[in-house]
């Protein structure tokens, strides 16, 4: 499996309730590496592109309305699989049918106040890292325990 990186966002209601500790230490205690973080507001410009695909849904403006309303916890993980595995830890898009252990399934009620993105393939994975992050934002480094030997 080829190693990938994956945007991953907190919602403006998941860092509202506090959640930004537990969802960040999810990833951490997977494994993940983490490349980049920021706390953004985002403009409706960066929203819209974001949620590009889901423009001519009945819920876009809402939508926008929402990721738009407050801090958002911006960061890009890299890993073997990552993509794929983070939308697993992620859980469903419905909290309700979301499965327990998963973030949604964990912490989440409503579809619209879902605590959390992630990009859901490796286009769209690229698509978004850069466009929430310039590549000076994106840290290249070794783990430590990837060097973690004995003589
Ligand atoms: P996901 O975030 O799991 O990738 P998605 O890409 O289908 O889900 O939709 C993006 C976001 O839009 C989703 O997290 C919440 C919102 N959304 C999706 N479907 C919705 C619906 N039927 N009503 C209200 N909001 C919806
Ligand atoms: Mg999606």
């Amino acid at each position: 499996m080829t190693v990938e990186r994956t945007f991953v966002a907190i919602k403006p209601d998941g860092v509202q309730r506090g959640l930004v500790g537990e969802i960040l230490s999810r990833f951490e205690r997977k494994g993940f590496k983490l490349i980049a973080l920021k706390q953004i507001i985002p403009s409706r410009d960066l929203a819209e592109k974001h949620y590009g695909v889901h423009s001519e849904r009945p819920f876009f403006a809402g939508l926008v309305d929402f990721i738009t309303s407050g801090p958002v916890v911006a960061m890009v993980w890299e890993g073997e699989g990552v993509i794929s595995s983070s939308r697993r830890l992620i859980g469903g898009t419905k909290p309700l049918e979301a499965e327990p252990g998963t973030i949604r399934g964990d912490l989440a009620m409503n579809i619209g106040r879902n605590v959390i993105h992630g990009s859901d393939g490796p286009d769209t994975a690229a698509f978004e890292i850069s466009l929430w992050f310039n590549s000076e934002e994106l840290n290249n480094w070794i783990p430590a325990d990837q060097v973690w030997r004995v003589e």
